[in-house]
């Protein structure tokens, strides 16, 4: 069932890590290392190290992986444990206050909800720490839905988490934008049929985004200023330049 009229965007759809705020290199990165410690493991993922491990979507994926490489017999369960211990890491990494929304991004939330535009979120992490994180950051707007790895079979960069996201907003692909900040997660979005705008994170800088609508570096239009980015994004990530982003099908040249 689907609602509303197939040419108006309804919905903003955002990634969390790494799009909502910088959490891989000294959150999740720093929460794993503390975790290996607490089980005695001579493992310390470095960040260079770990920017090529994230093409591995989910934590306890990207441990079972690892640790697979490693030997390790005991590895699927051994995964598992060490997943719970880092969530625990990360949660207090979050409620220490050292995560911070990317600058311009909660204003952007907000522009959208006064323009009569849902927004939601579709995550690969896990719901433990999702809520509180959102809370923290975000705690003055209402994500009409959640979707978090907990939620689907298949992580990004398999469609599935964009797929169940519009199933439960009741929204056609072609009524909503995603917006993301890696590959696994661009490839999901345009695997689901949606027109995605990629602000790409620190571990994301130099990588090729060809399914795009179009990539910024920031939200701001100061962020902006001296990129080559299509004239309707010029004053920034707003809820008019994402009206107009959702009404142009191809990616655009500035
Ligand atoms: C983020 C992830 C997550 C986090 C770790 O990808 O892959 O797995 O790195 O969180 P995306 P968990 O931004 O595409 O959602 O340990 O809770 O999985
Ligand atoms: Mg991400």
């Amino acid at each position: 069932m689907t609602r509303g009229s197939h040419d108006q965007l309804h919905a903003v759809i955002f990634d969390v890590d790494g799009t909502l705020a910088e959490t891989e290199r000294d959150g999740h990165r720093q929460a794993f290392n503390l975790a290996f410690r607490d089980f005695g493991l001579p493992y310390e993922w470095g960040v260079a190290e770990y920017g090529t491990l994230l093409a591995t979507t989910g934590g306890r994926h990207r441990l079972q992986e690892f640790l697979t490489r490693q030997g390790r017999g005991d590895a699927v369960q051994l995964a598992v444990a060490l997943h719970t211990a880092k969530t625990t890491h990360f949660l207090d990494w979050i409620r220490s206050g050292a995560a911070h929304a990317r600058p311009g991004v909660h204003e952007l939330m907000k522009d959208l909800h006064n323009a009569g535009i849902t927004v939601g979120v579709a995550t690969t992490g896990s719901r433990s720490w999702v809520g509180p994180l959102l809370t923290r950051l975000f705690g003055d707007i209402d994500f009409a839905i959640t979707v978090c790895g907990e939620d689907v079979d298949h992580l990004k960069p398999h469609p599935q988490a964009y797929v169940h996201a519009l199933d439960r907003l009741g929204l056609d692909a072609r009524q909503a934008v995603a917006v993301e900040d890696s590959p696994p997660g661009l490839s999901a979005a345009t695997a689901a049929g949606l027109r995605c705008l990629v602000v790409p994170s620190a571990y994301n800088r130099n990588e090729d985004f060809p399914t795009a609508v179009a990539v910024v570096p920031g939200y701001l239009a100061m962020d902006l200023f001296d990129a080559p980015v299509p004239a309707y994004l010029r004053q920034g990530v707003t809820a008019a330049a994402l009206v107009r982003l959702h009404a142009t099908p191809e990616r655009t040249q500035p």
